[in-house]
């Protein structure tokens, strides 16, 4: 059969039939009074509406989900989720899921095959690519959570493949790279005893995560004061002391200068740069040049604010903190987002806020988990074909690897097949076009999905994964402050479309077929078991609970830090060897900080009932955004009275790339040099129904490809619009 969108949604209606949901004929009282008799179990689960994967319970009746509940004994829920864990159920009944493996056959078209023929034709054909080319033209790309790292990374290894790449070039590479290079590593915020609390463009109540979101709250109602710093108004800033408008990619200017006030007026904590920092004095010796002053004239801030604002943070030391962030403000977004983490972690250092109650957290534990003795393929040692690691390239970048710099070496013929599961890289990494070309270039896209992604509809194959509910996986673990938990996915509810598989067992079929079997002779129970060992729980009990939670030492207030000194490292070494400054400084963002009337900047955030790009194509979340109108990008009052714009007018935006348009919010929320455009809308796939209803944009179209020199991110919002009346 072949298939083309108009086909597939017509496949899907008859599909629906098929599955028994055709009310003709049906005894309905009959079936409703033995539906109402019929028990409800719960099932445990973690949640998939994003990858914090809370620990849930499926409540599940006539085989079908209920509800869903936070699971107590999960670290990141601890009995609490948010309301995309409710509309995640869709997804298992959405009649636009992929029910079998798919072939292209022409530009927009995809005959359905057998799992034997397409496991088959892509192992001949990955192996010619490998036999011709070499492991460096072949890549795996996902979003990294332990399934897909445990066996997407070991058949790419088995195969010597090296270039193995995540979303995070997307999200938050930047961020982790600057505090690996002066702190070893990315700290936990401990909000919930804090006296003071920094918020850089880090939105508790919209980019959510449960289990911080709990804490963060936890904080509030303990009189934290908290200061948010964001060109708009997010939800933190709505329950938070202050709300500091900046100009976009200025955060850096704002610490240093917070950072010049506190050594200046002697304000820091000389204990603990004496004992567990150094080249202190190396960075000393830069601060004078930034002033507030100097810092006032770039941020749009005044420079009596940013000199009460350090002086207070410095008066709560050590308890009090600046976040190391997220996405938001430096994760991936400018030409100085590495700069700007070295900088916040600069700031926390002067506060001496390390392992202490209310700051910066290195000493949580997590639970020890154990590994399968088996042969194990060692990390190949292959130049990376992203550039990871490469000198000339990235050699800093971290193995987060970067899918953005990969569609540029498929479009140069370089790499010829890339691997793609629960990953949607083409919608979500700038500049559209620059990735379709990329991808559509490649001899082999093998996308593992359950929906018809902007990735997926460029494939060769397409290869149905089952939902999370009707799956088990790879057991996790998180630790906390002094408990962790183990947790794992169980099969909830029957599979509703026979002919999906989940990813271990593809993992598995294709190993065979490329005759690597011997890297998987194993069980996914066994993989469970031995992971288990060293905590002395059966598998058969957490499959029973789903989560298990156990006591973990106190964190200790002994200061450690994993760098190669065992200090905090004001001056890198490695910086300053690749040719970048051993001390971070300012840096301006590629377009500039400042613009002229008519331009803006184009940020963008995380809303709370929205997960990335798949959650608009889910109808009870895009009912939210009809309601609130919620799919329009704010513009300042002032600016649009200015430019003749009113609420809910369309606007036309141009961008070195693109000319776009867009409903737009007018509000007093956001600072006159920017447009914010909430994430996720945008959807380019015409197969899915609910998305394409929504009108809106995604900033992805705006955004030139561009690569940060440092991290080798994707500078998410390195862009300036025009804007004007449609
Ligand atoms: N509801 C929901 N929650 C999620 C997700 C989701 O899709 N939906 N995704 C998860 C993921 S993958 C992530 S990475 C996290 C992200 O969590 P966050 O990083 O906290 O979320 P974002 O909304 O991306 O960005 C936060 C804020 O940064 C602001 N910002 C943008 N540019 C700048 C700037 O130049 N300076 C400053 N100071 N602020 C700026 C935005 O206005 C926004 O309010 O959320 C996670 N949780
Ligand atoms: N404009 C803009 N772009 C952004 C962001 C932004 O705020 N604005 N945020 C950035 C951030 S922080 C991140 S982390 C990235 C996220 O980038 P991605 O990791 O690409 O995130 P998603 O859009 O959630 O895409 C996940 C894909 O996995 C598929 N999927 C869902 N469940 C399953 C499953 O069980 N199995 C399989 N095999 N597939 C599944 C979905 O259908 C979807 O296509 O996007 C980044 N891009
Ligand atoms: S934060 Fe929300 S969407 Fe993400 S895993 Fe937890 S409950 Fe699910
Ligand atoms: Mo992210």
């Amino acid at each position: 059969m072949s298939i083309t969108r108009r086909s597939f949604i017509k496949g899907s209606a008859v599909a629906a039939g098929a599955l028994g949901l055709s009310l003709t004929g049906l005894d309905f009282k009959g079936w409703a009074a033995k539906a109402q008799e019929s028990e409800v179990k719960v099932k445990p689960s973690l949640c998939n509406t994003c990858s914090s994967h809370c620990g849930m319970w499926i409540h599940v009746k006539n085989d079908r989900p209920w509800k869903v509940t936070g699971h107590e004994d999960n670290m990141r829920s601890q009995g609490k989720l948010c309301a995309r864990a409710h509309a995640g159920l869709y997804w298992i009944y959405d009649s636009d899921r992929i029910k079998q493996p798919l072939k292209r056959v022409g530009e927009e078209e995809f005959e359905s095959i057998s799992w034997e023929q397409a496991i088959s034709e892509i192992a001949e054909k990955l192996n010619d690519i490998l036999e011709e080319s070499g492991p460096e033209a072949a890549a795996y790309g996902h979003n990294p959570r332990e399934t897909g790292v445990f066996y997407g990374n070991r058949l790419m290894h088995a195969l010597g493949i090296s270039t193995v790449c995540t979303h995070n070039a997307s999200c938050n590479t930047a961020r982790t790279l600057g505090f690996n290079h002066t702190m070893g590593g990315v700290p936990h915020a401990d909000l919930s005893n804090s006296n003071y609390v920094v918020l850089i463009g880090r939105n508790l109540g919209g980019g959510i995560r449960t289990s911080e979101l709990i804490e963060f709250t936890e904080g509030v109602k303990e009189g934290a004061k908290v200061v948010c710093v964001d060109p708009r108004q997010n939800d933190s800033a709505k329950i938070a002391d202050e709300w500091i408008p900046i100009r976009p990619g200025t955060d850096l200017a704002l610490v240093l200068a917070m950072c010049q006030v506190i050594v200046e007026e002697d304000l820091y904590d000389k204990e603990f740069i004496d004992n567990y920092t150094l080249d202190f004095d190396k960075f000393a010796e830069t601060l004078p040049q930034y002033t507030p002053e100097w810092a006032a004239e770039i941020t749009d801030i005044e420079a009596d604010k940013i000199r009460s604002l350090a002086r207070e943070l410095a008066e709560n030391k050590p308890n009090c903190l600046v976040h190391p962030s997220w996405k938001g403000a430096f994760g991936s977004n400018y030409e100085n987002s590495t700069e700007t983490a070295r900088a916040v972690a600069y700031i926390n250092a002067l506060l001496g806020n390390v392992n202490q109650p209310g700051g910066l957290f290195f000493s949580y534990n997590s639970p020890e988990i154990g590994s399968l003795d088996t042969l194990d393929p060692e990390e190949p040692q292959t130049p990376r074909t992203d550039g990871v690691g490469v000198e000339g390239e990235f050699p800093l970048a971290t193995s987060h690897g970067l899918p953005h710099v990969i569609a540029e070496k498929a479009a140069e013929g370089i790499v010829k097949s890339i691997f793609i599961r629960h990953h949607n890289p083409v919608r979500n990494f700038p500049d559209y076009e620059h990735m379709v070309a990329g991808y559509k270039n490649l001899d082999l896209l093998v996308v593992f999905e359950t929906h018809m992604s902007e990735t997926a509809i460029l494939a060769d194959y397409i290869l149905p994964e089952c939902s999370f509910a009707e799956r088990e996986e790879v057991v996790e673990a998180r630790g906390g402050a002094d408990r962790g938990s183990v947790s794992i996915r169980t099969e909830a509810v029957p599979k509703v479309h026979p002919e999906t598989k989940s990813f271990d067992e593809i993992i598995v079929l294709l190993a065979e077929e490329l005759g690597i079997e011997e890297y998987f002779d194993f069980t996914l129970d066994e993989v469970n078991k031995a992971r288990l060992e060293p905590l002395d729980i059966s598998l058969a009990e957490l499959k029973e609970k789903g989560s298990i939670s156990m006591e973990l030492p106190e964190p200790s207030n002994e200061v450690e830090f994993s760098t190669d000194s065992g200090k905090f490292e004001f001056y890198s070494e490695d910086f300053a060897r690749y040719g970048f400054s051993g001390i971070a400084g300012w840096k301006e963002p590629a377009v500039g900080y400042k613009t002229a009337n008519n331009e803006f900047k184009v940020i963008h955030g995380k809303q709370a009932y929205h997960s990335q790009t798949v959650s608009a194509n889910i109808p009870q979340l895009a009912q939210i955004t009809k309601d609130y109108d919620s799919n329009r990008i704010w513009m300042n009052r002032a600016k649009a009275e200015e430019l003749g714009i009113n609420d809910g007018d369309k606007i036309k935006l141009t961008s070195p790339i693109a000319t776009k348009e867009v409903k737009v919010k007018v509000t007093e929320r956001v600072h006159p040099d920017t447009l914010y455009m909430p994430a996720g809308y945008g959807n380019k796939t015409p197969y899915y129904e609910t998305a394409q209803k929504i009108d809106s944009l995604n900033p992805n179209d705006l955004t030139p490809y561009q690569t940060e020199s440092i991290a080798g991110h994707a500078m998410m919002q390195e862009v300036i619009v025009k804007a004007e009346k449609a």
